[in-house]
Order: C-alpha cells, then structure tokens, then sequence
C-alpha cells in the first residue's frame, strides 16, 4: 500500500492516463492575475516529498515560445569550440536523476507588508520533483570552456511580446554552472519534461531561485561578465543590508538573488479547517537553498512551547523534506499551530521576513488557525 502511494505520487500523471481518469488535475491550479502562465500550486500538495506535474506551479514572464522537442543548445562565447546540440545528443552524455525544488524567488510575496507590486503569490510558488538530464558541466566540457570565462548566460527559447520589453536571460556564476547538481533536465518526474516547465530543456539550479531555471533552453554562452539585461542587473535584486520598510532602496544597495532562505510551509491541516479534538498532526514541508535541514518545530500553543518535528526523505541543499507533527488537540474552539525551520548553517526561519522591495524571499513562521469542533 505505502510502495503504491509513493509510486502515485511520483508517477501521478502517468498511472491517471493509464486507469483513464486524471488523478491530480491542472484545474486545481491556482490562477494569479490575468496571464494564464501564473499558476500556483495548492498549498494542500505541501505534504508530500514529491509534487505531482499537473499541479505544479508554473511561472512564465511572456508566456511559452511554440513547441518545439527539435529545438537544440548552443555552446558559445568564451568557448574553445561553438557547439550545437539537440536532445538526442544529450542523450550520449551520462544520464542523472535527483530531486530538488523549485521555488520562485517572489513565493510569499502577497504576504509582506507593506505590500509590494508583482505577482501576489502566498505559498504556492513552489514545488518539489525529480530532475532527470545531464550535468551542465558535461555539456560546457564539449565546447571547452576558455580560462576567462567567470559567467554562463543562459536564454531560452521564449520571446518578449513586444521589441521595447526587454529578453529574459539570466547568469550564474560559472562555478555554479560547473556544480554537479546543475543539470539541463528533460526530464520531470519520470516523465519528458512538459512544455509549461520548459520542454524539451530546461535548467535546474538546486538551492537557487527559480528565475535561473533558464525554460525552452536555447543558449549557453560563457562571458568575463554577469548577463547585461534587465533581468540580471534591474531585476532580481535584494537589498545587501536590511532596508527600511517601505522605502527604495538605490542600485549600489542591491545584489542578485541566488539561493533562497531557510522555510516551512504547513501543508495540513488547512488554514480555516475544522478539525476533530483528539489526536491530530501537522504535517509540511521545510527547504532551504542553503544548507540541508536541521530540524521544524511546531508550536499550537502560540509559540509558548515547540516540540521537533520527524522529517522525512533525503535531506539535501534546495531539497524539500515532509515534516510531521503528531499531538492531542485537547480543547474546542479556535486553535493554531505555529511551523518554524533551521537549516545546518544555523538559519533560522525568522519570526517575521525581511521586508524588500521587490519582496522575494518570505519566510516568516506559518500560522494556521482551526476551529476544533
Ligand atoms: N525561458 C524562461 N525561463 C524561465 C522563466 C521565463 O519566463 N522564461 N521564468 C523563470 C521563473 S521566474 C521561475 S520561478 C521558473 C518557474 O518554473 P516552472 O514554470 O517550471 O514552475 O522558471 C524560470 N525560467
Ligand atoms: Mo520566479
């Protein structure tokens, strides 16, 4: 029964098209704003290692190019040798399968204060699954790279609406880009990699932001320099010392986002449940794009008392594990429990987020208040 549920879990999508009936359904996705490409994952899926495809969430700035599986990568730039390569050619390379999640560097931005413009994400901005393609570094050592290249620009295939919008591309440093957990994947969990996640390629970058999970991957180019553009020197800033709610923050105060925060999410029971007295859990997921977890505690008694969590699945950078809480709900009414995560770096999920201007990175404790009846 468990080895069923686990294979569900993995294998929704597949297993629902095989008993003709859809197990997990992208209607369940939640729509933010008028674009159909803001697509956030229910927070009730924050109970399970793996986030099945359909109800994954899905971020696109101008929306998806056309579909294309032909579609190949240039290797160029500082490179010894220009290459192009199309998936199959990928496939010569060795093969690598892991798990990481994907969060959006503005998941929770609809919960800082004072508010900030942008897509009003709560929870939903995330999501954890299996990443199977190669390891970029694999890929650049085909082209050589030259000794001064310092930066992997990465552009996909998607375009701007119109010529004033400026190209999304992002860079990542090229010791990153050389890290063995940095892949082009083409595959999500278990199955080719979708369109809305970026097929036929896609980069995965464990622990960072999902903004350098570059989608429709067409081009790798190696530089001296950071990405010119607004999307790596304009967007995707943080202040480097705390700012002052509310007020801007000018560009020398700025860096690039890169991993994110230490954070728990309380997948259930929901915000605004009823739920039985008697004994209950609370169950979550905790990540954080710094260092593995080192535990979550949960509090229902307002942050009086915190009891450690169990956690569950490999403990990882940028890697997701469920963790579960088992206690006695004793009295009726209103009750609440309080969720709070520390990383192996010592990071702790602060009891309020540091508020910026662009509001990425919320990571205040989770409340979840419920009538017990
Ligand atoms: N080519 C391209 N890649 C992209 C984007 C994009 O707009 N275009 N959006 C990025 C952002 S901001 C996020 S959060 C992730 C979302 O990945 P998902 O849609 O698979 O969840 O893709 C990233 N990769
Ligand atoms: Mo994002």
């Amino acid at each position: 029964m468990l080895q069923r549920r686990a294979f569900l879990q993995v294998a929704g999508a597949a297993f629902a098209t095989a008993l003709g009936r859809p197990a997990f359904s992208a209607a369940e996705l939640l729509r933010y704003g008028a674009s159909p490409q803001q697509l956030a994952t229910p927070i009730s899926y924050f109970d399970r290692l793996i986030t099945p495809t359909p109800v994954f969430f899905v971020r696109s700035h101008f929306g998806p190019p056309s579909y294309d599986r032909s579609r190949t990568v240039t290797v160029h730039g500082l490179v010894k040798k220009k290459v192009e390569l199309s998936v199959d050619d990928l496939r010569h390379l060795p093969e690598v399968t892991q798990t990481a999640a994907l969060q959006c560097a503005g998941n929770g931005r609809g919960l800082i204060t004072p508010r900030v413009p942008g897509i009003q994400w709560d929870h939903g901005g995330m999501g954890q699954a299996t990443w199977t393609g190669v390891r970029l570094k694999d890929v650049i050592a085909l082209a050589g790279a030259k000794s001064e290249a310092r930066h992997v620009w990465l552009k996909g295939a998607d375009r701007p609406p119109k010529p004033t919008v400026p190209e999304y591309q992002r860079s990542i440093p090229i010791e990153r880009a050389l890290h063995p957990e940095t892949l082009i994947a083409y595959r999500m969990n278990g199955e080719p990699l979708t369109h809305a996640h970026g097929g036929p390629l896609r980069v995965v970058v464990p622990g960072w932001a999902g903004d350098h999970w570059v989608k429709w991957l067409t081009s790798v180019q190696l530089e001296a320099e950071e990405a010119s553009g607004f999307y790596m020197q304009t967007a995707y800033k943080i202040p480097i010392k705390q700012a002052i709610p509310g007020t801007p923050v000018p560009p020398e105060g700025m860096r690039s986002v890169t991993t994110f925060p230490v954070k728990s999410v309380i997948g259930r029971p929901l915000d605004g449940a009823q739920i039985a007295a008697g004994p209950q859990e609370v169950v979550g997921v905790a990540l954080s794009g710094d260092a593995a977890i080192e535990f979550v505690e949960v509090s229902t008694d307002n942050g009086a008392t915190w009891h450690r969590a169990t956690l569950e699945g490999a403990g990882g950078i940028g890697l997701w594990q469920v963790f579960r809480y088992r206690f006695v709900q004793k009295q009726r009414g209103e009750a609440t429990a309080i969720a709070r995560a520390r990383d192996k770096k010592g990071n702790m999920q602060p009891e309020n987020a540091i508020w910026n201007p662009s509001g990425y990175f919320w990571n205040a404790w989770h409340r979840v208040q419920w009538q017990v009846v």
